[in-house]
């Protein structure tokens, strides 16, 4: 069969083409002997329940506060909501979004921060990631300072 196909094939385009379609014939059919519809023949690699969700979750900072003064221990902690799929994972950033950290927790989360003892000032940033792994925008920003530098910093007036 594959001898009288080479010697009918016309040199040219339709060599590439038969040769294509034997080759598909081939994969037809060593899917339909595995099972497989030919209506699932795209290669699709993501999840075996593939998402529409395009949305990455919003993060918040509920704890603490903009302004707060921190020392010591500072447990941070807030929520997150997603469209279209679940909050899978939260991270935390301490230094203005240039490191991150996971949190504990998905729709409501914490982080245990110790800050440095040399801190006078940061910027806490919260990032959700969904179940689909859309990446959220980053949060607001949330500035604590230490309370020793509060402190030591003279009074102008
Ligand atoms: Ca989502």
């Amino acid at each position: 069969m594959s001898q009288t196909l080479t010697h009918q094939r016309p040199l040219g385009l339709s060599a590439s083409s038969a040769f294509s379609f034997v080759l598909m014939m081939g994969v037809v059919n060593l899917f339909a002997d595995m099972g497989v519809e030919p209506g699932a023949l795209q290669p699709d690699l993501k999840p075996a329940q593939p998402s529409t969700d395009r949305t990455g979750p919003l993060a918040k900072i509920v704890s603490p506060q903009d302004g707060a003064v921190a020392d010591g221990t500072l447990t941070i902690k807030g929520v997150a909501t997603d469209i279209g799929g679940v909050v899978a994972g939260v991270e935390i950033s301490v230094d203005g979004g240039t490191t991150w950290h996971p949190a504990i927790g998905t729709d409501t989360w914490s982080y245990e921060w110790q800050t440095p003892s040399g801190f006078q000032q940061a910027t806490i940033l919260a990032r959700a990631v969904d179940d689909s792994g859309n990446q959220g925008s980053v949060s607001a920003g949330v500035q604590v300072r230490n309370v020793r530098s509060v402190t030591s910093t003279p009074i102008s007036k």
